[in-house]
């Protein structure tokens, strides 16, 4: 709350009195007594601010600043040759007409908050676990300049900045999949290295408390920018975070108070209210303000008067004083208070422009991370007010300067003095990259510095553990069909993960994941089975504690129950999912969820996963657009195929019958954890309830593959496909024909994605050797002996089963679930889209008159009587 001082002499007296305890009682005596004066005051109703936010100052005080241990003038030394080179490798790549691009000003502001990181507390990976740091994407040059100085890439490779087409190049950000044994996190998608490690930081206390992997002191550190901060997904976890007491994670948001537009909060003062976003979810917050030569002027500012100033004053402003220099921060800042104005007269306008922020001085900054991995109870936020685009020249902090990628020789030469760097006037229009020879001082102490820590970095684990294969009755149980009784493919799931969780070898590396959905699934006999995972256990008697199946919470649980939170729980499972690489524990994650909150919710998420190599299985369950029937046009999903589609290193299935799951995940398990594939797989499956029929003889090959023939026929004249409950429909179709002397087959695809994906391949390799053997589509390869029409149904739209159209070298009729879904029946949706047997007989009864099989008399039999309406308004019409 703001207000006016009314009465100055009362307050100053409040003021020595609280002065006064602190010097003769201690800080703590101080801060017990305002929170006592706070309670008081909150009795009134009043709120105050005080506790969340503090002035706009550094955390620490001076006397409380840990004192960094190294050589100041030697890592300067270092930084600015990591800075040149970081400058260099953007300017040499846009040197042509490649247009390239690549970022210098981010970079330029962060390589401080880095190099001390680097220096005195990054972890490496000899001999222990590294610690986990999603580095802001857009700074990746700064990263691979300083592992240039440390010897790992050299000059060609730095050439090659996003030159990523011919080996070996540097990937514009932190990709994995690009640079697999070198990045850990694809974080330039903003806001998801954020929530991907907070999501880290939980999943690396659970892997501890199951005793699985020790955590020991290890960390998650996570950069990201202030205008990174207003994506939903960077403070979406934030609470967690705190709630969790995630010791183990540190945050450090640069803040530049500059996107890429312009300013972050021109109107406001983004520090702060970071400063009570987290402070309110219950993290330590270090604000970084201030370098060390604002020391001594703070310390003459004795009645607070600069103090109010640098509190009132906008970021819109501080960002001026940056680019517009010395006599201009003395006009416009120091002189709105004459008194604060006489404390900088000695001052020369260079002086002033020097007075240098916290993030960019190495004392504070070590300071505040000295106190993050020493504190402890919970997570960590560094506020680093630094300035966008620091020491390049004209273009430092001017509301362009995100996309610099190319500067005036002059800005070049400026840079170059600034930093002191060995380049001469008639080399630098080269811009030459500058490393010292091998045995230099400045090379013997960075390659010191990182061994002390346990090795370079970053670095990605490419190898892991080769797992056994689970005990094959797990999955043999469900070959044998459901013996009479109706199941849904979501309880076979349920119940080939909860046989796996009781496996002696793997049992322990199954985590099943829910957001909130448990019951939905029918996995509540899992809460007491194996517990739910809860940081703080369970200090509580559970409601249903008298009931055989009660909500077990338990330090040790296995179970992870995000909550409402699909991309919370999507992080959770990513994390697990790259447990194989991070942790170099394998694990394997299912996540169930309703599939039209999974991709369509969190693709950028899913995406990531992908560039992560993650590897586990994601279950869409209630899938089908009319097969979840009650909940209407925003559940039901016709469409999560096509978005799992998207993402080149993700499986999916469709599957109806159990043994095909039961295939389907045994599969899965071999390719990823026993090939070591870098696949994951998402499976769809339904609540409806049906039976399942045993395995037919000989179906695994084809399951896998994508289709196999169900249910064949003497001399058929058509082919029906279906897939997920759909696959029913078209097995009542075939009997409905039947009864017309239409002999049909019934083929089961599990997979159009996959089908697609083979065609595709194959296609390629003949047009590519035109004169070899033409090599056939395992679509081609499943029709070629009979040449008939085929009609394929499924529960998604049509653009799911189009997918083969170019493989089927017959007629091909698609049915599919295009528009938007609504609350009926099964029966009546399935009618509604035209998927139902009916529909099937009807599109099966045309293509064939087509073909001359049916004739016109016995179509219109057909036709009139299954009903057919030629007014019937198409189900996608808007
Ligand atoms: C989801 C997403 N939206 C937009 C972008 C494009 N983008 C890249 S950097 C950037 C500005 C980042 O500003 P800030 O987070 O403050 O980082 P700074 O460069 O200032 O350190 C934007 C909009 C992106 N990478 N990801
Ligand atoms: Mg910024």
């Amino acid at each position: 709350m703001k207000s006016e001082d009314k009465d100055p002499i009362e307050t100053s007296e409040w003021l020595e009195a609280i002065n006064s305890v602190i010097e003769e009682e201690g800080i703590d005596r101080a801060s017990f007594l305002m929170t006592k004066l706070a309670k008081r005051i909150n009795e009134e109703g009043a709120i105050p601010t005080y506790n969340l936010t503090t002035p706009f100052r550094n955390s620490i005080p001076v006397k409380e600043e840990a004192q960094m241990p190294g050589d100041l003038f030697m890592e300067r030394r270092i930084r600015s040759l990591i800075r040149w080179n970081a400058l260099a490798l953007v300017l040499r790549a846009n040197k042509n007409e490649d247009d390239l691009g690549g970022h210098i000003s981010t970079f330029s502001s962060a390589a401080t908050l880095y190099d001390v990181g680097f220096n005195y507390f990054f972890r490496g990976s000899d001999g222990q676990l590294e610690d986990l740091i999603y580095y802001q994407g857009h700074s990746s040059p700064g990263i691979y300049a300083r592992s240039f100085l440390e010897g790992y890439l050299h000059e060609e490779d730095l050439d090659n900045f996003r030159r990523e087409v011919k080996k070996p190049g540097l990937s514009s950000y932190p990709h994995p999949w690009l640079m697999p044994d070198y990045w850990q996190f694809p974080t330039v998608s903003m806001g998801l290295g954020p929530i991907m490690g907070i999501y880290q930081a939980h999943i690396m206390r659970y892997m501890s408390a199951r005793g699985l992997v020790p955590r020991n002191d290890r960390k998650v550190w996570v950069f990201c920018g202030d205008g990174e901060m207003d994506e939903p997904e960077s403070k979406g976890a934030i609470a967690l975070a705190g709630r969790e007491s995630l010791e183990n994670l540190i945050f450090v948001i640069n803040c530049n108070l500059q996107r890429l537009d312009g300013p972050v909060r021109g109107n406001g003062k983004i520090i702060q209210e970071l400063e009570g976003s987290f402070r309110g979810a219950g993290w330590n917050v270090i604000k970084v303000v201030w370098g060390r030569k604002w020391d001594p002027i703070m310390a003459k500012d004795k009645e607070g008067k600069l103090q109010d100033i640098m509190d009132a004053v906008l970021d819109g402003e501080m960002q001026n004083f940056k680019a517009k220099g010395g006599s201009y921060t003395r006009e416009n800042f120091f002189a709105k208070d004459p008194d604060v104005l006489k404390i900088v007269e000695d001052l020369t306008d260079e002086d002033i422009y020097r007075l240098n922020r916290g993030g960019h001085d190495p004392y504070k900054v070590y300071a505040a991370y000295h106190k993050a991995v020493n504190s402890s109870g919970a997570p960590t936020v560094i506020l680093a007010l630094t300035t966008k685009g620091y020491g390049v020249g004209s273009r430092e902090a001017d509301n362009t300067t995100h996309q610099v990628k190319k500067l005036s020789l002059d800005n070049i030469k400026a840079f170059r003095d600034k930093f002191n760097i060995p380049v001469t006037d008639e080399d630098i229009e080269e811009i030459p990259y500058v490393r010292p020879p091998e045995d230099s001082p400045e090379i013997q102490y960075l390659k010191k510095t990182r061994a002390k820590l346990g090795g370079p970095i970053p670095r990605r684990r490419k190898e892991s553990k080769v797992l056994d294969m689970p005990d094959n009755k797990t999955f043999a149980k469900l070959y044998q069909g459901s013996e009479g009784r109706n199941i849904s493919t979501t309880m076979a799931t349920v119940r080939v993960i909860t046989d796996l969780l009781k496996d002696k070898e793997l049992g322990k590396r199954i985590v099943p994941i829910v957001p909130d959905e448990a019951r939905t699934f029918g996995m509540e006999a899992l809460f007491r089975q194996v517990g739910i995972y809860s940081s703080a256990g369970q200090n509580y008697e559970p409601e249903d504690a008298d009931k055989v199946m009660w909500y077990k919470e338990s330090k040790e649980g296995v179970m992870l129950e995000e909550g409402i939170t699909e991309a919370g729980a999507f992080s959770a499972w990513t994390a697990l999912a790259t447990a194989y690489t991070n942790y170099d524990f394998p694990m394997i994650p299912f996540y169930l969820f309703y599939s039209m909150f999974g991709f369509q919710r969190i693709h950028d998420l899913a995406w990531a996963a992908g560039d992560s190599q993650a590897k586990g299985f994601l279950i869409g369950a209630t899938s089908g657009r009319t097969t979840l029937n009650g909940e209407g046009l925003q559940h039901q999903d016709g469409h999560s195929h096509i978005l799992s589609s998207t993402i080149p290193n993700c499986l999916s299935y469709d599957p109806t019958f159990s043994y095909e799951i039961a295939v389907i995940i045994k599969d899965g398990i071999q390719k990823m954890y026993v090939e070591q594939k870098n696949y994951f797989y998402y499976i769809t499956t339904m609540n409806e309830n049906y039976e399942h029929p045993p395995m037919p003889g000989g179906a695994e090959e084809g399951i896998i593959k994508g289709m196999y023939k169900l249910l064949s026929a003497k001399k058929p004249v058509i082919r029906l496909l279906g897939s997920g409950s759909i696959l029913n429909e078209s097995i009542k179709a075939k009997d409905l024909l039947s009864t017309y002397g239409i002999e049909s087959e019934v083929w089961s695809v599990t997979s159009f994605n996959l089908l697609r994906k083979d065609g595709m391949e194959i296609e390629r390799i003949n047009q590519l050797n035109p004169t070899k053997k033409e090599q056939k589509t395992y679509v081609e390869d499943c029709f070629e002996d009979n040449p008939i029409p085929v009609v394929a149904s499924t529960d998604y739209m049509r653009s799911y089963a189009e997918q083969i159209r170019p493989y089927v070298k017959s007629d091909y009729t698609v049915l599919g679930t295009d528009g938007f879904g609504r609350s009926d029946s099964r029966e009546s949706l399935r009618e509604f889209f035209e998927i139902d047997a009916n529909s099937i007989v009807r599109a099966a009864a045309y293509t064939l008159h087509k073909n001359k099989i049916v004739d016109k008399t016995q179509l219109k039999k057909i036709y009139d009587d299954i009903e057919v309406d030629p007014l019937k308004p198409n189900p996608w019409e808007v």
